[in-house]
């Protein structure tokens, strides 16, 4: 690998690089072109370093495990932050510091950072590099792991390069490990100025700049100014058995099972009937409307960063077959052969743990909760044809959907456009594992975006509805639970590849085929609406994932009304209206002397 200081026909890249490189004090600058043999160099390198454990060259060749600081291991929202100069723009949904101070901060730990280390130079496109709706990074780190992750995260290198010399205009992201140390650990984010400053992690969402922190914070910022919309939905095609594909962009918080849907294999018998499913992204959409309405909708990323307990033969086969060459493990168990390990595989047995001590079941799981896998898209067996399409492709509905055990059954319609943005501002969800933090806790997440909306959600909510246009072809919206549970503490619904039977309710109603329940929440189907054939639903199951329960409905609308209030002037009115007309038929429905009295 050369290791050059040759710079790009873009003086303001080359000022900025020059700039940080002043403050951060590097050794040495590399500017990174994306090629195998750069890519094969950094590996060597970390291998040397013990960053990176060469796998099983026989089962997994061209795989490593990486093993992050024990305390870096996932998303610290807690020490995230949005800048903008005015602290409501930000909103309360976000971390707020003034842009000055918030500089100032990191700057000074910047100082000096990378003496002795490389100062990487990472060029990267957000979208099939030909695309109209795909955005241009920089980012610059002195960490190889981030290099080797953004390679195969984002189209990186020369061709990006050569995009962003032509437009003239790009993101920049500074970021290095630092110390490594949570109390000198900042993610911060300053939309006005197209920038983001990251220090002090190594980890994820926190260091792979394209991913959260540009293709959503920065992204969805950039999306209002200029029109469109960036969020945290996966895009999956549907094929049925006549050939025709509809898509769908469904939006779950981290950890809930975007990649799985996203790769879901059919039920035995639609596979026979014909249906197959196409995956386009497992965790970022951007999207804009054409003339007509319609919503198009790319794939920002070109590889997915996905969870790995739990990704078995059963759950999602799919991705265990793109996971055995070329891939980086992150905090997974080992075995004694050097295969990545992790719960919810059904082979093998761990012999180290994600910190690389034997394995003791005393100590925990062997790979940690939110312990990932890194791998080009291109090797998803599903990976849909039209995924690098520049145009994107044509959204027929989109999905909301959180972890909630009660109340909120397997699927309902919204009624039009606005009440879907009511439905997608109302979403909560128990947390998970993606975060630090308490796990298992319900919260409010409007369409997923909590951790990653650039600005005041208010604005956000706003911005949604202009898309709103009467005439608009626009996709339906839909909200899905897979994870409500029975008086047993079980899973009332299998999930999985059986998720499909939703799924073709929902594009049945998008045809205008099938049929729905009116209800103040929206239109629900009744368990004949669906095909259950196969499906061994306890009696249980039937009743409650068709139900709509007007009473605990009631309390969910005024926790809802009173998030949105807590937005303030900020807060659109026809939402709030919206939710006060719900309500007010959910009262009507309440037993009792005030029903009879209404
Ligand atoms: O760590 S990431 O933010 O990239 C993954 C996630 O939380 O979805
Ligand atoms: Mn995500």
């Amino acid at each position: 690998m050369a290791l050059t200081t040759a710079g790009s026909k873009l003086a303001s890249l080359n000022a900025w690089v020059e700039s940080v490189a002043a403050l951060t004090e590097p050794q040495q600058i590399h500017w990174c072109d994306g090629s195998d043999a750069e890519d094969q160099a950094l590996k060597l390198l970390m291998v040397e370093r013990g960053d990176l454990i060469p796998l099983n060259p026989d089962t997994h060749p061209n795989c490593y495990l990486h093993r992050s600081h024990p305390s870096d291991v996932a998303r610290v929202e807690h020490l995230t932050f949005v800048c903008t100069s005015e602290r409501e723009d930000a909103g309360s949904n976000n971390h707020w510091m003034a842009p000055a101070d918030a500089h100032a901060k990191v700057d000074a730990l910047f100082a000096g950072c990378m003496r002795g280390r490389t100062l990487y130079v990472v060029p990267y496109c957000m979208g099939p590099i030909d695309s109209p709706i795909a955005r241009c990074g920089v980012e610059i780190t002195d960490s190889p792991y981030v290099v080797a992750n953004m390679r195969l995260m984002t189209r990186m290198g020369a061709a990006a390069l050569a995009r962003i010399e032509r437009e003239g205009s790009f993101v920049r992201g500074l970021h290095s490990i630092g110390e490594l140390d949570p109390d000198k650990r900042f993610i911060m984010h300053f939309p006005e100025e197209l920038t983001i400053k990251s220090i002090g992690s190594g980890y994820g969402g926190n260091a792979l700049l394209g991913k959260k922190c540009h293709a959503l914070r920065i992204g969805s910022y950039q999306a209002r100014r200029e029109g469109w919309l960036a969020e945290h939905m996966l895009i999956v095609g549907i094929e049925n058995p006549a050939g025709e594909t509809h898509y769908i962009a469904a939006a779950f918080p981290s950890a809930c099972g975007k990649t799985n849907l996203a790769m879901l294999i059919p039920p035995e018998g639609y596979r026979e009937a014909g249906w197959k499913v196409w995956t386009v992204g497992d965790d970022i959409c951007w999207m804009q409307q054409d003339d007509e309405g319609q919503l198009w909708a790319i794939n920002p990323e070109a590889g997915y960063f996905g969870v790995a307990p739990g990704t078995g033969a059963k759950t999602n086969p799919n991705a265990l077959a793109m996971l055995n060459r070329d891939a980086i493990f992150t905090n997974v168990g080992l075995t004694a052969d050097l295969q990545p390990w992790w719960e919810g595989l059904d082979q093998g047995r761990p012999a180290k743990d994600s910190q690389g001590r034997d394995f003791d079941p005393a100590n925990g799981p062997a790979a940690h909760p939110n312990a990932r896998f890194t791998v080009s898209a291109k090797q998803c067996p599903s990976y849909s044809p039209v995924a690098e399409s520049a145009q994107g492709v044509p959204l027929s509905a989109i999905v909301f959907g959180g972890r909630r055990e009660s109340l909120v059954p397997l699927v309902f319609e919204a009624r039009d456009w606005q009440h879907g943005v009511l439905i997608g501002a109302a979403m909560a969800s128990e947390t998970t594992a993606a975060a630090t933090g308490a796990v298992g806790v319900v919260r409010r997440d409007s369409m997923a975006m909590k951790p990653f909306c650039g600005y005041n959600f208010g604005d956000y909510f706003a911005h949604w509805l202009t898309f709103g246009k009467d005439g608009a072809k626009l996709p339906k919206i839909f909200h899905v639970n897979w994870f409500r549970k029975g008086s047993d503490g079980k899973f009332l619904w299998p999930g999985f590849g059986d998720n499909l039977r939703v799924l073709e309710w929902v594009i049945a109603r998008c045809e205008g085929k099938a049929s729905g329940q009116a209800t103040p929440i929206g239109f629900l189907p009744t368990p004949d609406d669906l095909n259950l054939a196969g499906l061994d639903l306890s009696d249980e199951a039937r009743d409650v994932l068709f139900a709509m329960d007007p009473q605990g409905w009631y309390r969910e609308f005024e926790a809802i009304k009173q998030y949105l209030h807590d937005f303030g002037s900020r807060c659109p009115q026809a939402l709030i209206d919206e939710a006060n007309l719900i309500e007010s038929e959910l009262h009507v429905l309440q037993p009792g002397p005030q029903a009879s009295a209404a």
